[in-house]
């Protein structure tokens, strides 16, 4: 298959690399920390988009490399923040069902923030609903190793999935996000605003943080406040951008 041939030339190659996309306070509009994300770019200069190559590379393997080299890159610009004076930043980084299924995903993730010297409290994992739901043995032991660890985690895409609300409560995590189909359609369904408002009632009742995805408009960002949600992402605070500019982002 070309694409997977490409992608593990293009691995080896360096033309994977992480951008990073910041996430705020709601109410106060304080930089909280970022979201690490992968991109593919090939040398004829084409971005090929992870929701096509991951889905490949959790398929074939090539995720666990690929996941401890976003790991990586996401704690040692995490140190890189903390040596810049932004002490409390909080990175977060995506981890697909592959990886949890990997024996050495848990050393993998030790070895990672020893080496950068880093500690996992400053580290939140993104596990999507659909992971979460998914062989809840394996991974609730998963989620201890990565608790005692010291990291957060948040479950990703909530909404689109089917989530058992017993389950999700013997889950440890510590975020809810909710999807951008819903922060999109909130103010245009009310299908779309239901759930909105259902997954931030649901996160608060738990005692868990909210954050929303994709708020590219100043009538959302007063709407999901008016919800209650506590943190926003989105093309309305910064798109998702190299690690240099996250730098100077920061500093204005
Ligand atoms: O912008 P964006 O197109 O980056 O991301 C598309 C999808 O790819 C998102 O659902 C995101 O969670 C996923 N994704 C981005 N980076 C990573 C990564 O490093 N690992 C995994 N497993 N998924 C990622
Ligand atoms: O892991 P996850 O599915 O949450 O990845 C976030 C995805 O959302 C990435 O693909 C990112 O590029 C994208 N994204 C981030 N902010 C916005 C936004 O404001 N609008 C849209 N349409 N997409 C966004
Ligand atoms: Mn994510
Ligand atoms: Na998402």
């Amino acid at each position: 298959f070309k694409l997977l041939k490409g992608l593990r030339a293009g691995f080896e190659e360096n033309q994977l690399f992480v951008v990073y996309q910041p996430q705020v306070d709601l109410d106060s509009a304080r930089v909280i920390g970022a979201e690490a994300l992968l991109r593919w770019r090939t040398p004829e200069d084409r971005f090929i988009p992870p929701d096509q190559f991951i889905p490949l590379a959790e398929q074939s393997g090539l995720i666990i490399p690929i996941g401890e080299f976003v790991m990586r890159a996401a704690c040692a610009q995490l140190r890189k923040m903390q040596r810049l004076g932004h002490t409390d930043f909080r990175m977060a980084v995506n981890v697909s069902m592959a990886q949890f299924r990997h024996p050495g995903f848990i050393d993998m993730l030790a070895r990672a923030l020893h080496d950068s010297g880093v500690a996992g409290h400053n580290i939140e994992l993104e596990i999507t609903e659909s992971m979460a739901m998914d062989d809840a043995d394996l991974v609730l032991r998963v989620l201890a190793g990565i608790k005692r660890l010291g990291f957060s985690v948040a479950i990703d895409d909530f909404g689109t999935g089917f989530s058992s609300l017993s389950q999700l409560r013997q889950l440890q995590v510590d975020r809810l996000k909710i999807d951008r189909a819903f922060v999109q359609e909130a103010q245009s369904s009310s299908a779309g605003s239901t759930i909105a408002q259902m997954v931030v009632n649901l996160g608060r009742g738990l005692g868990l943080t909210v954050i929303a995805e994709g708020i590219e408009t100043e009538e959302q960002r007063r709407y999901l406040i008016g919800l209650g949600c506590h943190e926003g992402q989105g093309w309305l605070f910064a798109r998702p951008m190299p690690a240099e500019q996250l730098e100077t982002w920061m500093q204005r």
